[in-house]
């Protein structure tokens, strides 16, 4: 398996992260990745490649343009409103407020384009956020040029960010814009399968209404689990994109067993659909050990994930989401692959 990795993913490096009611250390931080790294090198899964810069034009296919306006000029916005510290939202338009303004204040704009508290803008997160889209967009050539599958080793990661929106830890959806990239490199269908914990709701938003994209879930239920306000199993897409929508939600506490009856039935899914290229929203926060999540896998169990994503048999990009036991997961992520290139 060929990896595409960046250093610049270490530029994404908050000093807190508010959740649960308190600032604490950050889990979306670069350790993360660092680990992964030092995982992928040890167990010699294949080469790691540097990122290539491909500019915006891939990003913008998927991402408003005031919007990444907005992640390009909102830190040197923010330190000339406040000074030099993270930058965080406080308060957002919800119910019988209006969403057609956008406010020429920092902290408004926050407001407008974000939808968490827990996800802080700092010096360095348009450049970690553009790497990471480099990353992908790298390791989304590679199987253009004719390679079975790649990682894309890179953070912040993206499948909570939506058209428009920040939040979840994510920016840029790389995910989404590697599916949109390789429509635009000739591909018909492409599906993304989204393994993390939390439901994928940006990716599903921006290819809610598409048949070409099809999008399916597993996550914690959404009566249950963040992101809370999207992911319900009836979501079945809308237009065009109806029936191209699948949600798994699953409870707190789903074990291997039952989390694998929601793989296969979504594997199935896949293989039916018959798209030219699967691409992977991976995260490991499904682990048993996860800090913020709540199902019970093991380290085996990622060993058969990627088992049950090689039966598809086609080409496949692995794109690097969430995952916060921080020790273990570099072997978590490199079972995946492992068991991804063995099956
Ligand atoms: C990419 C990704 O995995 N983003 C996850 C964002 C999670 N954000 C906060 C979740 C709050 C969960 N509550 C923690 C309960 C355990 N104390
Ligand atoms: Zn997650």
């Amino acid at each position: 398996m060929l990896t595409v990795y960046s250093d610049d993913h270490r530029l994404q490096n908050a000093q807190f992260e508010l959740i649960d009611g308190k600032l604490l250390p950050p889990f979306e931080n670069p350790r993360r990745a660092d680990l992964v790294f030092a995982e992928i090198q040890q167990q010699q899964l294949g080469e790691i490649l540097p990122a290539q810069a491909f500019g915006l034009e891939a990003v913008l296919r998927v991402h408003d343009p005031g919007y990444v306006k907005f992640l390009e000029q909102a830190w040197p916005d923010w330190v000339a409103a406040h000074g030099d510290y993270d930058a965080l939202p406080l308060n957002w338009p919800t119910r019988t407020m209006r969403h057609d303004r956008i406010p020429d204040a920092i902290d408004g704009k926050l407001s407008y384009y974000s939808f968490d508290a827990g996800t802080p803008i700092t010096a360095g997160t348009w450049r970690a956020a553009t790497s990471a889209a480099n990353v992908t967009l790298t390791a989304q050539q590679l199987i253009v040029q004719g390679a079975r599958s790649a990682f894309a080793l890179c953070r912040p990661p993206g499948h909570h960010a939506a058209k428009d929106f920040y939040g979840g830890y994510c920016f840029l959806n790389n995910a989404a814009i590697a599916a949109q990239s390789f429509r635009d490199a000739g591909a018909e269908r492409v599906a993304i399968l989204d393994v993390d914990y939390h439901h994928g709701n940006g990716t599903q938003a921006i290819f809610y209404d598409r048949s070409d994209v099809l999008f399916l879930s597993l996550h914690g239920h959404p009566q249950q689990e963040y992101p809370y306000f999207l992911g319900y199993e009836d979501e079945l897409g809308v237009g065009a994109g109806e029936g191209y929508n699948q949600n798994y939600p699953l409870p707190w506490g789903t074990l291997w067993e039952e989390y694998q009856l929601a793989l296969i039935d979504a594997i199935q899914r896949i293989q039916t659909y018959g798209p030219d290229v699967v691409v992977v929203s991976l995260g490991v926060d499904t682990f048993e050990q996860d800090p913020i999540s709540k199902f019970r896998l093991r380290s085996n169990h990622y060993l058969d994930i990627g088992k049950h994503i090689a039966e598809l048999n086609k080409p496949t990009l692995f794109v690097l989401e969430g995952g916060y036991a921080t020790e273990q997961i570099g072997v978590n992520v490199a079972n995946v692959l492992i068991g991804f290139e063995n099956a």
